[in-house]
């Protein structure tokens, strides 16, 4: 058993600072009372539910969205909220000028201004002193023949190289990849094999980053992430779960069972070790759910899809598959996967001095009846409008 609750006692999940601020679909955001009106205020709600699960220590930040004037001061007080700051997000998918795309838009000018922004957001990796800035680029075309899509591709190498000669020794870039949207007839990178090949090109520092809700339905993901662990290449999660599209909902509630295939692929490739290099992040946003409750469960889902990958008795398994036992194989699987591993979480929250039911330990502290009245006006994540 301690080699169970090692691991799931050094597992950092990363929060994303937009998961904290009003979002919604493309018909309405529906603002909530008392969400973040700066970035400083996004920390302050991640740094709760590090402080109810204790395995969250970082948070995400997008660039615009959390733009500031001194990033040094707002790592400052991140840790002395007891959190850090992570990985910086990049957005070239919200100026005007990118409706042809950003660093494969036909326009050469329009381009390099996507670029710079990538280059900005390097800089701001220096002041904050995260290691890791991910690409997610909405760029593709609705038409056949409306651009040469493998031009766009020669357009993307360059940007990619251009940023990754601007990084520093120790930091990575991340590529995330997604199917579609919003193009809608070719995406630029649009799957893990795309966002593999760019990434073999530049070096080791460039690696990929699945965001599970970002393939067709039906795609096997833990195949994805075996091959890219296989590779080492897989860089990153991007965790949400997905009922039709990228509906960036919370992890584990649309199909818990998926969420431990992939741990367990994860594990198996040795990307659950102390000195793992993979950063487990989450991508959501709570349109209807309260926020801050919301990444609870999240963090909470992902431990226990990590607890049941632990479970699988993996010499039983092995000596199952070797002799060929398919319904025995699969029957070592699913009894790690039919394990109720909650109590075991709640074990190890208390043996860290924990509340070993963080949902129940945060609706007691008063903080979300403290942030409607301290916060008026909160912002929008810059989804949805
Ligand atoms: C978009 O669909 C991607 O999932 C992005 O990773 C992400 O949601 C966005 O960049 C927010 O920063
Ligand atoms: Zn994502
Ligand atoms: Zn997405």
């Amino acid at each position: 058993m301690s080699r169970v609750t090692d691991v799931l006692n050094s597992q950092h999940i990363e929060l994303p600072s937009w998961a904290f601020a009003n979002s919604g679909t493309r018909f309405k955001v529906f603002p909530q009372a008392g969400v973040p009106r700066d970035p400083y205020e996004k920390v302050a709600d991640a740094a709760q539910v590090h402080k109810y699960t204790g395995v969250a220590p970082t948070v995400a930040l997008h660039i615009p969205w959390d733009k500031t004037d001194d990033y040094a001061d707002l790592a400052r007080y991140a840790k002395d909220q007891g959190v850090a700051l992570g990985t910086i997000n990049s957005n070239v998918f919200q100026d005007n000028d990118y409706m042809l795309g950003s660093v494969t838009n036909p326009d050469q000018q329009i381009r390099r201004k996507a670029t710079e922004h990538l280059l900005e957001c390097v800089d701001i990796m220096d002041q904050t002193g995260s290691r890791d800035l991910k690409l997610w680029f909405s760029d593709g075309i609705n038409y056949p023949g409306q651009d040469d899509i493998r031009e766009r591709q020669d357009r993307l190498a360059e940007a990619l190289k251009t940023v990754y000669e601007r990084l520093g020794d120790h930091q990575r870039m991340l590529l995330e990849y997604k199917l579609f949207e919003p193009a809608f007839y070719a995406t630029d990178v649009p799957d893990w094999g795309t966002a593999y090949a760019h990434t073999l090109a530049l070096g080791e520092r460039a690696v990929v980053c699945v965001d599970t809700g970002h393939h067709a339905p039906g795609t096997n993901i833990e195949m994805i992430v075996a091959v890219l662990l296989r590779a080492g290449k897989l860089g990153a999660f991007d965790f949400n779960s997905r009922f039709y599209a990228d509906d960036d909902l919370m992890v584990g509630a649309a199909d818990p069972f998926q969420l431990f295939r992939i741990l367990f692929e994860v594990l198996r490739g040795g990307g659950l070790e102390a000195d793992t290099e993979i950063a487990f992040m989450l991508d959501q946003c709570h349109n209807i759910e309260p926020k801050i409750p919301g990444q609870i469960r999240s963090v909470m889902n992902v431990q226990e899809a990590t607890a049941k990958a632990l479970l699988v008795d993996r010499d039983a398994l092995a000596a199952a598959q070797k002799a060929g036992d398919v319904l025995g194989a699969n029957a070592v699987f699913m009894d790690a996967y039919n394990t109720d591993v909650r109590p075991l979480l709640a074990d190890l929250r208390a043996d860290k001095g924990l509340d070993p039911d963080p949902m129940a330990a945060y609706q007691r502290s008063g903080y979300a009846e403290q942030i409607v009245k301290d916060r008026v006006g909160g912002t929008q994540a810059g989804w949805g409008a």
